[in-house]
């Protein structure tokens, strides 16, 4: 929205330069016939990401936009809000086009720095709180970031040492703004309250990326994932008006705000295109998450498998139920349909099962889906232009209704990682689609027909003398048994077998022994090879910043201790 302040040009943009200094520098845009299809389909309109803000508040200027414990924003609050801090992020020095690290927990401040950047014209690069030293510096080093915006603490930890350290080693880092108490760092109250004049509309070039994502992955580093404002404008829209979202819905934000995820699938900006407000919470205890729910009416929400399931539990104990949900869409790790049954009934019949990735294609069941659906599949394309190829190792295509590897390519999904020759070279095909590593079927017949089934990680398996075990399937059984709570199956050395299964199961109640487990697993009919060598009771399974499984932490835990 315009201010009412005199327009400034403070950013040396050479007359129509919308090449953004180095931000093309190993970004591999879409081609440009499929670019143009999207056009010519109404999909990319050529807005920026930025505009999604700049509409809501001319439509519903007076609607709460953002909420959160100690505050909330209206629509024209929050545009008034990063237009004042985006040119306080501008007198700072930092210029369009460039990068920043923004860390902050779930908060209105975190949509407020979002936008605030997106106004500037700088790209923000969206990590979440739970990333450490490790992932931060490799996201600064790769993106080449000039600044990180981090909380004073959260969760019990410290951001501005690990910021403050962070810069020390890189140069190019050159501010480390705090939300709260900021030491001797940048303030980003200041920013906040910056009085001078308002920037005038940064030109982006609507191609290029509007924002880095990080990939989800367990092993590695994370990928950065550049997503256009094209492509996410038009993700935070579709997945809007696909999940029936309107302007009487509340949107929760329980999952790290910085995920794809929350944060567009419809999540924050989603809701913001149809002018339903977003509440913020960085405690999803069902304690929390349920009184909030009560309190804002929230409809909408999304969550990952284990947090579905404790939601549904407590269902059982918690004096205030979420009966205002309408939609929860549960995903990011495997379901079973035993998992997704016990949600449906215990938490909402609005359960939905979503399975996306940071790197674009999403794929969810609708509102109104039939139980069956919704109990055994993960949902459709969200686009009718999302194109999915389902292949062998060979890369063949298999026949339809066959399982194999899904290769993916679309209006919103990323044709190469940011600045990784060496990843994308492994993880695309020359005809530019992605390889999911997701190993899936696609239904053909009856009311399932070309819905999808995630039914493991292509490299998820273990090689166990000889045979090639499914961890997904293993875990599918176990999970099953009732004093089962939660289970992951994975490889460990073996001198004999060359990998051995190993089972790390939290049990609801007193642990069962291997030969109990394995007595059960023959009267399901498991195959004889594919049984648990080693069962290790434990009290909980490590998860990634999103609060996934993760098994790299897994395998390290239980080599550690043997
Ligand atoms: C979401 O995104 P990421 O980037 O954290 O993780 C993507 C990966 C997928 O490639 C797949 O391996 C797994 O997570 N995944 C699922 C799943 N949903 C995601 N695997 C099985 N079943 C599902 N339902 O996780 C994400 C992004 C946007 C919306 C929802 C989830």
């Amino acid at each position: 929205m315009t201010t009412g302040f005199p327009i400034e040009d403070s950013h040396d943009l050479t007359n129509g330069d919308l090449t953004n200094g180095d931000l093309a520098h190993g970004f591999v845009p879409f081609p440009e016939d499929r670019a143009e299809a999207y056009r010519r389909a109404g999909y990319w309109t050529g807005r920026p990401l930025d505009s999604i803000l700049t509409d809501a508040a001319s439509r519903w200027p007076d609607k709460p936009a953002i909420i959160d414990a100690t505050r909330s924003y209206t629509f024209a609050e929050l545009d008034a809000a990063a237009d004042r801090a985006a040119a306080g992020l501008a007198d700072l020095g930092i210029r369009p086009g460039e990068r920043v690290l923004l860390q902050l927990p779930n908060s209105c401040q975190f949509a407020v720095a979002l936008f605030a950047l997106l106004r500037a014209g700088v790209v923000p690069v969206m990590c979440l709180t739970g990333h450490r030293t490790a992932e931060l510096g490799h996201f600064a080093d790769v993106s080449g970031a000039v600044a990180v915006i981090v909380p004073d603490r959260a969760g019990g930890f410290d951001y501005r040492d690990m910021a403050a350290s962070l810069a020390a080693q890189r140069p190019a880092l050159r501010h480390v703004i705090v939300d709260g108490e900021p030491g001797d760092q940048v303030s980003w109250q200041s920013i906040l309250d910056f009085a001078g004049p308002r920037l005038g509309r940064t030109p982006v070039d609507p191609s290029l990326p509007a924002l880095l994502l990080v990939s989800g992955g367990t092993t590695g580093l994370p990928k950065l994932i550049a997503r256009t404002h094209d492509d996410y404008v038009y993700n935070a829209h579709a997945c809007a008006q696909a999940c029936e979202m309107t302007g009487e819905d509340a949107y929760l934000v329980a999952l790290p705000a910085g995920h794809n995820f929350p944060l567009a699938c419809p999540g924050l900006l989603g809701s913001m295109t149809v002018g339903a407000p977003t509440v913020f919470t960085a405690d999803p205890s069902p304690e929390n998450a349920f009184a909030l729910i009560d309190k804002h009416r929230i409809t909408v929400t999304g969550l990952v498998n284990a947090l579905a399931k404790l939601w549904a539990q407590a269902c059982d104990w918690e004096p205030v139920l979420p009966t205002s949900l309408r939609f929860v869409q549960v995903g990011g790790s495997r379901m079973s349909p035993e998992e997704a049954r016990f949600i449906l009934d215990r938490l909402t019949p609005g359960m939905s099962q979503i399975f996306g990735m940071a790197e674009g294609m999403l794929n969810f069941t609708r509102p109104g889906d039939p139980e069956d659906v919704v109990v055994h599949t993960q949902g459709r394309p969200m686009s009718p232009h999302d194109e999915m190829r389902v292949v062998d190792e060979d890369g063949v295509e298999v026949a339809p209704g066959e399982e194999g590897e899904l290769l993916v390519r679309g209006p919103y999904t990323l044709n190469g990682y940011y600045r990784a020759d060496d990843a994308n070279a492994r993880s695309f095909t020359p005809d530019g689609f992605y390889r999911t590593g997701d190993r899936v079927r696609i239904f053909t017949d009856g009311p399932r027909a070309g819905y999808v089934e995630v039914t493991g990680r292509v490299k998820d398996v273990i090689h166990r003398g000889g045979e090639t075990v499914s961890a997904t399937d293993l875990e599918d059984h176990l999970h099953t048994h009732p004093s089962v709570y939660a289970a992951a199956a994975v490889a460990l050395p073996d001198e004999y077998l060359g990998e051995k299964i190993c089972a790390a199961v939290v049990f609801t109640g007193p642990p069962l022994t291997l030969a109990d487990l394995n007595a059960f697993l023959d009267e399901r009919g498991a195959s004889t090879h594919a049984r648990p060598d080693v069962l290790v009771p434990v009290p909980s399974l490590p998860t990634t910043a999103v609060g996934k499984v993760d098994k790299k932490a897994l395998v390290a835990q239980l080599t550690a201790n043997s």
